[in-house]
């Protein structure tokens, strides 16, 4: 039986990721981490322990005395937050990252952590990305992301460690809201749609990138975690993703079920500048081909599910 330690537990996928491995494998065999502690107490609904993850030391020392198989590592700053604070960002994101590295290597651990679009830049090719392309990315996090897939690479090829990753697009979700990323309006215009009827993108028009919704993320982690290493040539940064959408793609889903809802614009420069330097689609080809992914929702299904559960949550 799997014994998981989840880095970042109390983030926007690791929340939601936490509560899937507990039904799949057991509440007792996954240990959350965060360095924040969760609101509704130590331990909800499994095991907890606070971890700052720059310190090495005591993320190995949680993973052994908890006799962890395998370290999945979501604890990272976002795109927007990242440009922010560039110094901040290389220490927590690198820092985290070679530490969770090491931590797998010196237990034999199984490893999981993901990169994004945002380790794309302008020079990539912008429509239907190829799996191995130019990666030249222009900012702090994209830096961290390409370094990142680097290092899992090295620790695969020089310690053996099973490193594997995927890279994901913006990430849809009614239950934790993101923090810090260029995506984050395909996530605000779900909620202010049902909140106020209206809502001002901070992406402009004609914007396009890649989103996926949370259970398909959610799905393509295990499925990748659970494949056979035979058949992996790339391991780890697999381009994965649902959709290739700008902001008024969401506005026209969105009316077929609220016909007034209306979106304005008032764009943010920086987080504008993230998004062109990104790609308009990606090309999950690979993922598809080494170990099956696939994406079940699309716009449609999706924000029929989001609004229906927001309705819910925020009534
Ligand atoms: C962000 O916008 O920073 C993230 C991502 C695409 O990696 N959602």
């Amino acid at each position: 039986m799997k014994k998981i330690m989840v880095t970042g537990a109390l983030g926007q996928i690791g929340s939601e990721l936490t509560g899937k491995l507990r039904n799949l494998y057991g509440p007792e065999q996954i240990l959350a981490t965060d360095i924040r502690l969760p609101e509704t107490g130590p331990s909800p609904d499994g095991p907890f322990e606070q971890l700052d993850v720059t310190d090495g030391k005591r993320m190995h020392e949680l993973a052994k005395s908890f006799g962890a198989d395998t370290i999945i590592h979501m604890a990272a700053l976002l795109s927007a937050t990242a440009e922010k604070n560039p110094l901040f960002a290389w220490n927590l994101n690198m820092g985290g990252l070679v530490n969770a590295l090491e931590t797998a290597r010196e237990l034999d651990l199984q490893f999981f952590t993901p990169s994004s679009i945002g380790a794309f830049g302008p020079g990539t090719p912008k429509k239907n990305t190829p799996q191995d392309t130019i990666q030249r990315p222009t900012t702090m996090y994209g830096v961290n992301k390409v370094s990142g897939e680097l290092l899992c690479d090295y620790y695969f090829e020089k310690f053996g460690v099973d490193t594997r990753g995927v890279r994901f697009p913006g990430l849809i979700s009614y239950v934790t809201p993101p923090g810090g990323g260029t995506t984050d309006y395909a996530v605000d215009i779900y909620y202010k749609a049902i909140e106020e009827g209206e809502y001002a993108s901070f992406i402009a028009e004609g914007t396009y990138m890649d989103m996926m919704y949370m259970p398909d993320a959610l799905q393509a982690i295990v499925d990748l975690m659970e494949a056979d290493p035979a058949k992996l040539i790339h391991r780890n940064a697999f381009n994965v993703t649902a959709m290739s959408v700008e902001p008024s793609d969401f506005e026209k889903a969105i009316r077929k079920h609220m016909p007034d809802f209306r979106l304005t614009y008032d764009v943010d420069p920086e987080r504008q500048a993230i998004a062109e330097s990104w790609p308009d689609s990606i090309d999950p080809s690979a993922a598809i081909a080494e170990w099956g992914f696939e994406a079940k929702y699309d716009l449609e299904s999706m924000t029929a599910d989001m609004l229906e559960k927001l309705k819910g949550k925020l009534k």
